[in-house]
């Protein structure tokens, strides 16, 4: 057999010179018509884009496309979502910190190099202990993307994970991670939001556990030696820029328009450790951090270094000027800059309240002493459990009162001015935490949609036992009304959500062969002398490591069947010739529970001990083309000693 020519017969040639649907068809004697129910024909037929109607505000009719993008948090179940708005239609899951069976995150290499690479040595070592390599579950609230000079720029998506006190960013060109790091120092990241001006140079996340500072042991119960971390990352590479150490913990954050403050709430300024000393004081408290004497601490040297991190003392006694501390009613939680460049939206939760903070008067707070409550212009009484405000660019803000079940729109000036702010307030079903408005986070705020994202349905679907769905509301936003479009339950359990109009976002159809994404395995075939587009025939054995490297095209692997010896460390490399929207292919090897996604131009990898002999097929386990059933092949695993 020529080294060009796989087991199939297929030769490479025939294979790339010709459209690959039309060449797997031919080989097969398989006529083009006759394939047209399967789904290399309805790709073709995809291609041409029908015209799309315009339709009403709200709707969106099968077939028409969504004006916005949603990114979506799922809370408890670690990964990203992304939907359309209005229509509400999810269209993918992205798996970020959770273990996904359908794309292989956290199963093929390529996607546990990015969930193990950015981990300490202490958690990997104590992960190791638990027979892990990395987190099995991830607790994602907060997804938000990248800004260029207050607006979003589509190139990043950033989220946390509370649960492993972990940062991930995702990649808007592919919509994979590419970077999961742990903050050291902190405990429990939640709140998180990229720096908006000039450009997201930090991403800042919240340490809201209290730890004793170094925390080995020898310190454990006494929380009065307890701290806690706020984190500025470079967005650009995910390092650790630098840390500050804080009184109180902290829950949500934001950034100002101007690239000098940042922002974290904080519901136990007590250092309370149970309910009763968490909710104590009447007033708890605002972190501001003045970046710029931030950075000039670090550079002049103003820092401790603590596990590979340049620690600022910013606790109340010691902040100097890279922190304030302004007091606010009790235990506030959403932290809302209002694209009026202006106003910071603090909620009361506990207080019926929000606080407005004017950030024109924090330079005052800073270099002239002022009182910290000086710059809170209004305090509007606006209901029961104020939790998130969103923005419509119009001056308007809209607040999710958790008690009530409501959420209320009322006016920033007219509160700034003392009048009442009220505008309406919506019943919403119910429990409302987060909310979000189309662009409502950048200077492109446009005031169209609404989302409540409500923690209770109750009696809102037919009941599908205790645990029941959360229910997300989405609203047109009509002068001060809000109209009800949408109605719908979601899987645990979405916090935060950002609606990104479409003209922002612009994924690729099919990968780049150059992708970094499995330079590894590059690297890898480069040192096999195998030219990784095509495969090998035969495993490439090194001692009982065994590779082997196959390239798939509908419907076929290139190797209908690979030997290898009991006991072998087995690593498997599909790459998809394809080069087709939505034609992706998989690899699944039976009863080694091993899956993965091989996308359009991908290459991924997977790796297994193949500890028992005998026969195992593996099969492609993404519907790819009529004759899907039929792309599949066998491992062999000879007995050992045989
Ligand atoms: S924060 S509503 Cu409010 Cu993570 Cu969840
Ligand atoms: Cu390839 Cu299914
Ligand atoms: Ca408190």
């Amino acid at each position: 057999m020529s080294e060009k020519m796989g087991k199939s017969g297929i030769s490479r040639r025939g294979l790339l010179g010709a459209t690959a649907g039309g060449a797997a068809l031919g080989t097969l004697g398989i006529s083009g018509g006759a394939m047209l129910g399967g789904a290399t024909g309805a790709a073709f037929l995809g291609s041409a884009t029908p015209a799309r109607a315009a339709s009403e505000v709200g709707h969106v009719a099968p077939g028409e496309l969504d004006e916005y993008y949603g990114f979506w948090s799922s809370g408890q179940t670690g990964e990203m979502r992304i939907l359309g708005i209005p229509s509400m239609r999810e269209l993918m899951r992205v798996p970020v910190f959770n273990i996904c069976s359908a794309t292989g995150w956290g199963i093929t290499n390529e996607s546990k190099k990015i969930l193990t690479e950015g981990l300490t040595q202490k958690t990997k070592d104590y992960l190791a202990a638990n027979g892990l390599e990395f987190p099995r579950n991830g607790d994602l609230h907060h997804v938000h993307m990248s800004f260029t000079e207050g607006k979003y720029d589509g190139r990043f998506l950033f989220m946390n994970d509370k649960a492993n006190t972990r940062v991930a960013r995702v990649r808007c060109d592919v919509m994979k991670p590419d970077k999961i790091i742990e903050i050291p120092n902190a405990k429990g990241i939640h709140g998180l939001r990229p720096q908006k001006w000039p450009r997201t140079n930090y991403v800042f996340a919240n340490g809201e556990d209290e730890v004793p500072m170094v925390n080995d042991g020898m310190i454990l119960d006494d929380p009065s030696k307890y701290v806690n971390f706020y984190t500025a990352i470079n967005a650009d590479d995910m390092s650790i820029a630098w840390q500050v150490m804080v009184t109180g913990n902290l829950d949500n954050t934001d950034a100002d328009y101007d690239g000098k403050y940042a922002f974290s709430t904080s519901y136990n300024s007590e250092m309370g450790m149970d309910l009763a000393d968490m909710t104590a004081a009447d007033k708890d408290h605002v972190v501001v951090y003045n970046i710029a004497e931030i950075e000039k601490g670090i550079a002049a040297g103003d820092f401790t270094e603590l596990n590979g991190v340049k620690v600022i003392d910013g606790r109340k006694g010691s902040e100097k000027n890279y922190v304030r501390y302004i007091p606010i009613p009790n235990n506030p939680h959403g932290c809302n800059m209002a694209p009026d460049k202006v106003h910071l939206c603090i909620a009361g939760k506990l207080s019926p309240t929000v606080s407005v903070i004017d950030v024109r008067k924090l330079d005052a707070v800073f270099y002239e002493g002022a009182d910290p409550r000086s710059a809170v212009v209004a305090e509007p009484e606006l209901g029961l459990g104020p939790l998130h405000t969103a923005f419509d660019g119009k001056g308007n803000a809209y607040t999710t009162l958790f008690l009530d079940s409501q959420v209320v729109k009322w006016n920033i000036a007219k509160a700034v001015a003392g009048e009442d702010p009220i505008l309406s307030k919506t019943d919403v079903h119910y429990q409302p935490g987060h909310n979000s408005t189309t662009m409502g986070e950048t200077l492109d705020a446009d005031g169209k949609y609404f989302i409540s994202m409500n923690k209770f349905s109750k009696d809102r679907f037919i009941n599908v036992g205790p645990l029941k769905p959360e229910n997300e509301q989405l609203f047109v936003i009509d002068g001060d009304k809000l109209n009800l479009v949408h109605d719908g339950p979601t899987f645990a359990e979405p916090h935060d959500s950002i609606l990104v109009h479409r003209s922002v976002v612009t994924p690729l159809h099919v990968w780049k062969r150059d992708d970094p994404m499995w330079e590894d395995a590059r690297r890898q075939a480069e040192a096999d002398g195998v030219d990784l587009d095509w495969g090998h025939d035969e495993p490439i054995r090194d001692g009982n490591k065994v590779r082997v490297y196959m390239s798939s095209q509908a419907p076929m692997f290139s190797l209908p069947s690979f030997t290898v010896k009991q006991g072998d460390e087995v690593t498997v490399y599909v790459t998809n010739l394809d080069d087709i929207d939505d034609l992706t292919h998989g690899f699944t090897m039976g009863n080694h529970g091993v899956a993965m996604e091989v996308g359009p131009q991908a290459t991924a990898s997977v790796t297994f001990t193949a500890a028992q002999p005998g026969v195992y097929w593996y099969y492609c386990q993404w519907f790819c083309h009529a004759l899907h059933m039929e792309m599949r092949g066998r491992m062999f695993v000879e007995p050992r000693g045989a």
